[in-house]
């Protein structure tokens, strides 16, 4: 087994955050691989052969390279499968469907958002970074929308979303983590979900590894 993720040197990708954890659960040896989006090297010949869309994350394995966290995340679900290793999916057939759904919708939805409190807020301290500035009406309405689909979808009691962990917990903890971090008012749910996903083993090893000093803003 040869697994090589490709992420950013930044350390702040949502996406390779994904990728990441999904392998760290799945209790894969992995070898990760920092590619420095400030200086363009996403767009250099050797690693756009290995990467569709010439953006990280990129998985290798074996032949194969893969763009997209959540094929990624599909990929290693199908190729490592349960019982053998544990689930980034839900067992059950409508969990699992109802899943899928999360993992799109924060991927593809509240871009003000995603925008105006960027990953940065969530991975790096905040006295290297510029403190957030006020919401715009749209960031405002994505950040009431992500509350509002959070609020229906966690359960009392915190989560997690569908009975056991699931790779969508991750996805939507980062996302409130974007609110949480800059100061946004959560509801007691919300926060306390939050924080638990957040202290999953395989999250805090994302969380914790080294960065570079220097800031750049990404989405
Ligand atoms: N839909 C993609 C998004 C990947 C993405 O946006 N990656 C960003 C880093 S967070 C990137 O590589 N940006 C560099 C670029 O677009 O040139 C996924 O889920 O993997």
């Amino acid at each position: 087994m040869s697994l090589v993720l490709h992420g950013s040197e930044m350390g702040n990708s949502p996406y390779v955050l994904a990728c990441f954890v999904a392998l760290r659960e799945k209790g894969l040896p992995f070898e990760m691989r920092a590619v420095s989006l400030q200086r363009g090297a996403q767009h250099e010949p050797m690693f756009v052969a290995t990467s569709l869309t010439a953006r990280v994350p990129v998985l290798e394995d074996g032949g194969l390279s893969l763009s997209e966290s959540s094929a990624i995340v599909e990929y290693l679900e199908e190729a490592y499968p349960p019982p053998s290793y544990p689930r980034l999916l839900p067992a059950d057939l409508h969990a699992r469907a109802r899943a899928r759904p999360v993992m799109a919708w924060v991927r593809s939805d509240v871009g003000a958002l995603r925008e105006e409190r960027s990953s940065e807020y969530v991975f790096f301290p905040r006295d290297r970074l510029e403190p957030p500035g006020p919401l715009s009406p749209d960031g405002q309405a994505a950040a009431e929308k992500v509350v509002r689909i959070a609020s229906r979808l966690i359960p009392d009691g915190a989560g997690p979303l569908f009975g056991p962990w699931c790779i969508a917990d991750t996805d939507l903890a980062m996302m409130l983590w974007r609110l949480w971090r800059t100061d946004y008012p959560l509801p007691e749910k919300l926060r306390l979900y939050a924080e638990t996903e957040w202290a999953r083993p395989s999250v805090r090893a994302f969380v914790e590894q080294p960065r570079p000093a220097i800031y750049v803003t990404s989405v």
